[in-house]
């Protein structure tokens, strides 16, 4: 699936690298550190050195695209999962592991091509104390070969790109919702209107569910966080 891959040393960030070029689907680009690492609404990724940035292109049309930010979030999970690390997946786009997110996901559109890019924290030692951030090294100690671990992340978002081609979304929400964070908890969404809510669950099409005074309704965007906690 991923033909061609390009390692920087560094770039302003990996998703206006394929956005500026007409590259072919399926091209994968890396980068050491990022000058201008970004999430989503425009706000900074921290891309020191010792994690993976990457971002790669889609043909757009894709069966359930809207829901690319949950399964690419899954895939890093299966991933994590594979490696022995207990993951929790935070609706809609990012991996926790100990209350702390490793992981980072964002999908922008241009015309004829989606750019998804996955921050992954993997050797770093430390980061600001408000990012509340953790890297797989100071979950678990050891130093990780992030070329080894590119080429399994690799293997698994093309496992379940492929099972969403051929099954749709509908067939991960079982597997989502029992390692999704907050699950069963009150929590505030942030649409940005904050929502109060119990968290149920996600819908078939990826929406989150929330319990509110108003009965059950599922959001497609928003922030999600314990109610109480920042
Ligand atoms: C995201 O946005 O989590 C998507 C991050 C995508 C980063 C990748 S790296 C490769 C590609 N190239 C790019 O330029 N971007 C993509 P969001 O849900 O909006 O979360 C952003 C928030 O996460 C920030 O406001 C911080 O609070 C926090 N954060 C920033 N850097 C972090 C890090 N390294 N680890 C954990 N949390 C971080």
């Amino acid at each position: 699936m991923f033909e061609s891959l390009l390692w920087l040393k560094e770039t302003t960030s990996t998703q206006d690298f394929l956005k500026d070029k007409k590259l072919n689907p399926y091209t994968v680009v890396v980068a050491d550190r990022q000058t201008k690492g970004r999430g989503r609404l425009g706000r900074s990724w921290h891309s020191q050195e010792g994690g993976l940035y990457l971002s790669f292109l889609l043909p757009r049309g894709l069966r359930d695209e809207k829901t690319l930010p949950l399964i690419v979030s899954y895939a890093v999970s299966e991933l994590l999962k594979s490696l022995g690390f207990v993951p929790a997946i935070k609706w809609v786009n990012d991996v926790y592991l100990s209350g702390r997110k490793v992981c980072g996901v964002l999908v922008e559109g241009t015309k004829d091509r989606l750019v998804v890019g996955i921050g992954l924290n993997v050797n770093q030692e430390g980061f600001p104390q408000e990012l509340k951030a953790i890297s797989l090294r100071m979950v678990c100690g050891r130093v990780f070969d992030r070329v080894e671990l590119l080429m399994l992340l690799l293997d698994f978002l093309k496992e379940n790109l492929h099972r969403l081609k051929e099954e749709g979304f509908v067939v991960f929400k079982k597997d989502i919702e029992d390692r999704l964070l907050f699950k069963g908890q009150e929590v505030v969404l942030y649409t940005p209107e904050p929502v109060v809510g119990l968290l149920e669950g996600i819908s078939a099409d990826g929406s989150l569910l929330l319990m509110t005074s108003e009965g059950l309704k599922g959001f497609a965007v928003g922030d999600v966080s314990l109610r109480g906690v920042w």
